[in-house]
């Protein structure tokens, strides 16, 4: 039985000390993850909005870990934003101590809720509207990467071992289909074939590592479109948010998640396959977008790798959609029961197209290498 969360909310307010008249809270945002909800106070003329968010133990197992890893990164972050004359308080997350300087609450079920400052006049898109968007959508996930070009990456908490290994993924994948719990394989046999003719796709990225071929770096490593925040006013790309996967990992995969979620032109979860397309202009605007923000410091190869990281995350997405719902469901927030299924239909569409478009792909990435 889990505690309401208008008990929560209360005791949050005394824990932290926020001041003023609570005047309301609500679930807010679109993430699969973790549970959010915005918070409003009001003191005399003054607002005081935060985010409340609920961490997700099935998917973080040492939520105390991957907090020290945010409060750590944000600090960095802010450093570097401050140094370049920015803005740190809307440029970059900020999670707020509570009263006894801890960055959580840790509730009687042993349930883990932490607290960001609300960037206000923002918005998140689960689409793209127009290349630009993609532009700058790209020059600030690469800026991202830039900024934590000189982090130490390994003070940083693995918040979720193996997470883009592919090929484990994959291994772990066939199990599932072959101990088929939920008792749904009969059901996606097309989607199961596409994936198991496509291993090669699994090993690509942690194969050329094994070979030295591409360095780990600290990167973000959930770069879908919605966790970015833009500027109301000037339409441009504001602050990364959502770092609880931020933690060694490769250049290729942020290129990729951004692609795989930004240059589709329907949502993850569109059930009319025809609507779904990889657009190669979004895809264009987005690699000009995230090599200049990247600042000269990716190699020449990893640029060649982009193309792979795209179609590879894609793929990896289709997995691991295809896997909860093999499950059961038990990963993603899904609304009904087909959710993870069609989800899955939709990267394995994107990846298709991926595919027909090789050639163009490669080719524009080679312009910008
Ligand atoms: P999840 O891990 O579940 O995806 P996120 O941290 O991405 O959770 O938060 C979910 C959504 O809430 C985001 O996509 C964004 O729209 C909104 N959001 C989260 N934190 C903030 C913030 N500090 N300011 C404004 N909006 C936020
Ligand atoms: C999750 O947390 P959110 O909704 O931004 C997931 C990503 C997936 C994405 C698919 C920690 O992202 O890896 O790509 O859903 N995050 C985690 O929509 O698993
Ligand atoms: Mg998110």
């Amino acid at each position: 039985m889990s505690i309401p969360i208008e008990t929560i909310v209360s005791r949050i307010t005394d824990y932290y000390g926020f001041e003023g008249e609570l005047k309301s809270f609500f679930p807010f945002g679109n993430g699969h993850i973790n549970d959010t909800f915005l918070l409003v106070y009001r003191q005399g003329e003054k607002e005081n909005r935060v985010v409340l968010q609920k961490i997700n133990k099935y998917v973080f197992h040492h939520p105390d870990e991957l907090m020290e890893n945010g409060v750590a990164v944000t600090a960095h972050l802010r450093k570097k934003v401050a140094e370049a004359g920015g803005d740190p308080e809307r440029e970059v997350l900020r999670f707020i101590q509570a009263k006894n300087g801890m960055y959580y609450y840790l509730d009687d079920e042993e349930e883990y809720w932490r607290i960001s400052a609300y960037i206000d006049h923002t918005v998140s898109h689960d689409v793209a509207a127009s290349p630009e968007d993609m532009y700058t959508t790209g020059l600030a996930f690469g800026h991202f990467q830039s900024q934590l070009f000189d982090y130490p990456a390994k003070t940083l908490y693995d918040t979720i071992p193996g997470f883009h290994d592919t090929r484990s993924r994959f291994a772990r994948f066939q199990k599932v289909v072959a101990d088929d719990v939920a008792g749904r394989a009969a059901s996606c046999r097309d989607e199961i074939a596409f994936i198991l003719e496509r291993e090669t796709l699994a090993r690509y990225s942690m194969d050329s590592y094994d070979r030295g071929e591409i360095p780990l770096r600290v990167t973000h490593n959930d770069t879908k479109l919605n966790n970015l925040l833009i500027d109301e006013a000037s339409g441009k790309a504001l602050c990364v948010i959502d770092l609880d996967t931020v933690m060694p990992g490769f250049s290729m995969n942020d290129f990729g998640d951004a692609i795989r979620s930004g240059a589709c032109t329907a949502a993850e979860d569109e059930p009319d396959l025809s609507l779904v397309h990889c657009d190669l202009a979004f895809y264009e605007a987005f690699t000009r977008g995230f090599i200049e923000g990247c600042a000269g410091r990716l190699t020449p190869h990893e640029i060649e790798t982009l193309p792979m990281g795209a179609l590879g995350i894609t793929y990896e997405q289709a997995i691991r959609f295809l896997t909860d719902y093999l499950e059961g469901d038990v990963y993603y927030k899904t609304a009904y029961d087909l959710h993870n299924l069609v989800r899955t239909r939709t990267q394995i569409k994107m990846v298709q197209e991926m595919e027909e478009k090789w050639d163009e792909i490669c080719a524009m990435i080679r312009r910008y290498a």
